[in-house]
């Protein structure tokens, strides 16, 4: 028996594709999610379960879903991913991450995975099939059902299949209708999953605790496992600065700042008679990562008084330049 459990205790657990989550260890059940907080009566989520061995993740979803959507949202911490997937090309939904940027989707619709898959999302409006991935489902509408997807690490990070070093992948699981629309159910729970769009709590699970960059082995997943609540924070601009005071064709100006949530921004230059000579858009900037942007002054401005104005949500800051031809 004790060499029984120390041959367990340095193996990996790989699962069997084939739609039978009992496959998975009662440690692999991340979030135990309550059978009645559904906002849609005969929609529900049950639980997530996630494991991995040396080559590839798994992840298994309990769920009932009729004539609506279930997904699963992975944040596999590659620095890519959005933050809002409301305007996908598949299974555009209206969701906004905080704390997690989305880079994949695993999706069906009514339980049936003709219309579903696994995609890795490369932009807003941008998904592309993610191969070498194994999907099944078992189960229909209106029916308990079992959603199970392997996802080998050399698909998620790269042929070598090496993980960033202390790796954390984020997950949420959301039952939901069609294009556009909001949530019903949601694991883990999110406050106000029927009526808000904004998805402030995930599931962490550390892969890679000693930094080796391969995902650990024998660990119990449930001990790894956080539940994290991304807070609401007031927005301000934070860390408003410009390079240098005067500018020229050969020093152009240097703008920074930062934004203490999810926002979107806009940048101008204005003239000292008001008239707008440059501006810059950000659709979604992340909390806390510092913007730079470059301003070069074209020959035929005028030399004088510049400003810098930054708007977020309508919180205005600007900062004074000099324009002096050399
Ligand atoms: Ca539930
Ligand atoms: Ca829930
Ligand atoms: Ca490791």
């Amino acid at each position: 028996m004790i060499i029984f459990s120390f041959l367990l205790a340095f193996t990996f657990h790989t699962v069997e594709i084939d739609g039978d989550l009992s496959h998975f260890d009662t440690d692999e059940l991340v979030y135990k999610d309550a059978s009645s907080d559904s906002y849609w009566q005969g929609n529900e989520l049950y639980g997530l379960f996630v494991t991995w061995d040396a080559g590839a993740l798994y992840l298994g979803l309990s769920y009932r879903v009729q004539n609506n959507a279930a997904l699963i949202v992975l944040d596999a911490d590659r620095g890519r991913g959005v933050n809002d997937i409301n305007n996908l090309d598949w299974y555009p939904r209206n969701f906004q991450f905080y704390g997690m940027n989305a880079d994949v989707l695993c999706a069906l619709w009514n339980a049936d995975l003709s219309t579903g898959g696994v995609r890795e999302i490369l932009a807003k409006d941008r998904t592309q099939p993610l191969r070498g991935v194994e999907i099944i489902n078992n189960g229909v509408s209106g029916d308990s059902s079992a959603l199970m997807v392997k996802i080998p690490f050399s698909v998620l990070y790269g042929n070598s299949g090496i993980v960033k070093p202390y790796d954390t992948i984020k997950l949420v699981a959301l039952i939901t209708g069609s294009d556009h629309a909001m949530g019903a159910d949601a694991i883990p729970d999110n406050e106000n999953i029927g009526s808000s769009s904004a998805i402030r709590t995930h599931i962490e699970i550390v892969l890679d605790k000693d930094g080796d960059s391969i995902p650990d082995d024998s660990v119990s997943v449930i001990n790894r496992t956080k539940v994290v609540t991304y807070p609401e924070k007031p927005l301000y601009l934070e860390n408003f600065e410009i390079s240098n005071k005067i500018v020229n064709e050969n020093t152009p100006l240097s703008i920074r700042f930062s934004v203490t949530d999810y926002s979107f921004a806009k940048v101008y230059i204005y003239s000292e008679q008001g008239k707008k000579v440059y501006e810059w858009h950000f659709e979604s900037l992340e909390p806390d990562v510092e913007k730079t942007i470059l301003w070069r002054p074209s020959e035929s401005l005028p030399q004088g008084i510049y400003y810098v104005l930054i708007d977020i949500n309508d919180i205005i800051r600007s900062k004074k330049a000099f324009f002096i031809k050399r």
